[in-house]
């Protein structure tokens, strides 16, 4: 499976660091919609599911936690632990997020306004899903 890690710039100096991120620049969609995870049981998972059509950028600003990603084929799991690194989740890729440290802080950036009709939350579903569009 293709993995698309994004490593922003840091515009870093002696007060500290400052990341930014700008639409079709750094990343390859326009962000519609922003949304971040805190105060996550560190025994927690969340996700398990897919997208048809959003695609995502995950960046754990704080902290850290796990990815799994699964294209229906291949299984990987990433770890996010830097505020400048961003993991691109394109549309069709089933994902889970877990180990999440308890001071951990994971923000999304999204191509679309939320949609529950974009989510598959079945994964014998998603799996015929991929079938049909793969
Ligand atoms: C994804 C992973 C990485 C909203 O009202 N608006 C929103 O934009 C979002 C994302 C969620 N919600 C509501 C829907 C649920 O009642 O917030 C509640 C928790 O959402 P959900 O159970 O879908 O959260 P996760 O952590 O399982 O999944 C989220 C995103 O939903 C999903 O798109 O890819 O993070």
């Amino acid at each position: 499976m293709e993995i698309t890690k994004y490593t922003f710039p840091i515009h870093g100096d002696d007060r500290g660091q400052l990341v930014a991120i700008e639409e079709m620049k750094d990343i390859p969609f326009k962000i519609k919609r922003v949304y971040y995870m805190y105060d996550t049981g560190t025994l927690v998972s969340r996700g398990h599911h897919a997208h048809k059509c959003l695609e995502q950028i995950l960046i754990c600003v704080h902290g850290s936690c796990k990815i799994l990603l699964d294209d229906g084929n291949d299984k990987e799991t990433l770890v996010l632990d830097k505020p400048y690194e961003g993991l691109y989740i394109a549309n069709d890729i089933w994902r889970e997020m877990f180990d999440f440290s308890e001071d951990a802080v994971l923000l999304v950036l999204a191509s679309q306004y939320y949609d529950e009709n974009d989510y598959i939350r079945d994964y014998e579903k998603f799996l015929e899903y991929c079938g049909r569009v793969r």
